[in-house]
């Protein structure tokens, strides 16, 4: 394999994955240990395996001060192509929230975190996860990610058809080392000196994460053209005529540093399905050879597009392939549906698609969805998809069993969607504090104390009602896609953050900064204003987003009320 690295200082990272045997390194010896807690070494390793090494840093000071070392647990990311799962998965999923924190997160990504696993209980979860064939392998590292499509059974057939493309390219693109089996599954110790080879990857894997997505031209509700590789729907007549190939989107930047920014994919061509598997292959194998393995920062794919263009990614990808690829159809992305509430299947049943605020299942005083879903899911038995919006639809479910499943979720306080403001309903938050190591701000925490507040705003204001993303990180990384969002509240450093408008629920194009550094209590004074020039100036119909897009915004440096 290449080349374009092996003449330049390779990041630790890179040394760390190259020694590693086949993504082995110390692993297997650290989790047999007593240790609290894992090195660096093994808990990067462990990354690949589907597992963060965390620690929970409400208490990080005041244990530092006793003189106490961190709280260490582990998050734990099940892998699961198009957010599908079984009743019985997602009942393994649910009983496992009992030996974490209680809680199950659904990512933007269609997986399921667990957050708070002890080091002596990561094993026995992950190999239970296995069991109910879940793997957690990849959803994590500089490989293949969980591979995202609309899970949406619609009628028409397209929505399954394309989610059986996703699984098979999910484990065309799984590495082919036998390590995860090894630690997790057969709990061995001694594991083997050299790696097996794998003509994916080779034997230091990616230069950086690789995410890959879905969607279709009337529904993008993966988000696609924030991907690394994206696959645009094209149909003829009702059947899948193949994929818009688009390569080079990406979200995550770093405050201060303006070689790092936001972008959306671009066109590369189309493909007809049977080569689907070998034009990922093709990007991916662009990605591996010329992908940046020095500087972390600059190593997504976005950077080689940035850096070398679409024209030379093309060639690249047609050299691998040894064939041209045909011009991309020209479709243009024109929507996106969060699938909530009762639809019909094509054969005739049912599914419900609940609003999960920020993708956290659990049981509050007023509301138990947890206890909810797994009423219904023990009692009917329906299929569980998650969607990349952090919600979660119940599917399969006979027409007569529908008043009794709604019963089951008014008993626990869970809302119905004609219930929820736009504001609410298509806004997310990431995890943020207490257990994202990267986060500088609050997000999921106080996100709700921040719709309630816009909520208000809105309804003074008297904005008109239609689909609007809000959306909140705790950093700059995006990992809820603020920058595609019509308002985003970026984490900026404690308490601060920054505000980014005009973005469209579609996801095809980027939020611009509006304001810097504005407290948490200035966030929603801060877009009053803008709010008020929208409901007097917009043309009839025009959204949100789509206006400041339109007039342009003007950035400012200082909050409205702190100006002081
Ligand atoms: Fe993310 C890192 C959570 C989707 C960009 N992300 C992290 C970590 C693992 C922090 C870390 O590295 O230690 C966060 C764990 C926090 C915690 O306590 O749970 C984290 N990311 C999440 C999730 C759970 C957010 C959520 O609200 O659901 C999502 C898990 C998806 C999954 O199932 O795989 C999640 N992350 C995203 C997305 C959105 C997407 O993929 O659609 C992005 C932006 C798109 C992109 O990748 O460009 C995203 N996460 C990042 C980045 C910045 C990457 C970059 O290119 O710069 C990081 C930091 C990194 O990789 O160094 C990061
Ligand atoms: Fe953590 Fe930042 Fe991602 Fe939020 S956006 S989960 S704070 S890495």
């Amino acid at each position: 394999m290449s080349t374009a690295v092996d003449e330049v200082a390779l990041s630790e990272v890179e040394r760390i994955k190259l020694e590693s045997r086949g993504l082995r390194g110390t692993l297997a010896a650290e989790l047999a240990s007593e240790a609290s807690h894992l090195t660096d070494q093994a808990d990067r390793i462990l990354k690949f395996h589907g597992s963060y090494q965390q620690d929970d840093r409400d208490q990080r000071r005041e244990l530092k001060r006793a003189g106490l070392e961190p709280a260490y647990s582990f998050m734990v990311r099940s892998k699961l192509p198009g957010g599908v799962l079984t009743a019985e998965q997602y009942l393994a999923h649910d009983e496992l929230a009992n030996t974490a924190d209680g809680t199950l997160r659904i990512t933007t990504r269609q997986g399921f975190q667990l957050h708070g696993v002890l080091k002596g209980n990561l094993r026995a979860s992950i190999r239970r996860l296995n069991e109910s064939l879940v793997t957690t392998f990849g959803a994590c590292g500089d490989v293949v990610r969980n591979v995202v499509s609309c899970p949406a059974p619609l009628p028409g057939g397209l929505r399954d058809e394309v989610i059986a493309w996703a699984q098979r390219l999910s484990d065309a693109t799984l590495p082919r080392t036998r390590a995860y089996h090894e630690i997790w599954v057969e709990g061995a110790q001694v594991t083997r000196d050299e790696a097996e080879p794998d003509a994916l990857y080779g034997t230091q894997y990616l230069p950086r994460k690789f995410k890959v997505s879905f969607a279709f031209p009337d529904d993008n509700c993966t988000d696609v053209l924030s991907n690394d590789l994206g696959f645009v729907v094209i149909a003829e007549n009702g059947t899948l005529a193949g994929f818009n190939v688009m390569v080079g989107g990406g979200l995550g930047t770093t405050h201060g540093k303006a070689e790092t920014f936001p972008r959306l994919a671009d066109p590369l061509g189309f493909v007809t399905p049977d080569r689907l598997v070998a034009v990922t292959e093709a990007v991916i194998a662009v990605q591996r050879d010329y992908g940046n393995r020095v500087n972390r920062r600059r190593a997504r794919l976005k950077y080689l597009l940035d850096e070398r263009g679409a024209d030379w990614m093309r060639v690249q990808v047609e050299q691998r392939l040894g064939s041209a690829l045909a011009p991309v159809v020209p479709v243009r992305i024109t929507g996106c549906d969060d699938h909530l509430g009762w639809h019909e299947q094509a054969d005739g049943r049912w599914f419900r698609g609940i609003w999960v605020e920020n993708g956290r299942v659990r049981d509050g005083d007023d509301i138990r969805l947890r206890t909810a879903l797994r009423t219904i899911v023990e009692q009917y038995r329906p299929g569980v998809r998650l969607t990349a919006q952090h919600n979660v639809l119940l599917t399969d479910i006979d027409a007569a069993d529908r008043a009794a499943i709604d019963g089951i979720l008014t008993t626990h306080g869970v809302e119905a969607i004609d219930g929820l403001t736009p504001v609410r309903r298509y806004a997310m938050a990431c995890p943020a504090l207490p257990t994202c190591p990267l986060a500088v701000a609050e997000s999921e925490r106080v996100f709700p104390g921040i719709i309630r507040e816009l909520e208000v705003a809105f309804a003074e204001v008297g904005v008109p009602s239609h689909a609007l993303t809000v959306r909140m990180t705790g950093c700059p990384n995006g990992c809820a896609r603020p920058y595609t969002a019509d308002i985003a509240f970026v984490g900026r450093s404690l308490g601060k953050y920054v505000v980014h408008i005009g973005g469209n629920p579609e996801g095809t194009r980027l939020a611009e900064p509006y304001a810097d550094l504005v407290k948490l209590e200035d966030l929603v004074p801060t877009v009053r204003p803008l709010l008020e020039r929208y409901r007097a100036e917009a043309l009839t119909g025009e959204r949100f987003g789509d206006f400041w897009s339109r007039v342009g915004i003007t950035p400012i440096v200082r909050p409205a009320r702190s100006a002081s």
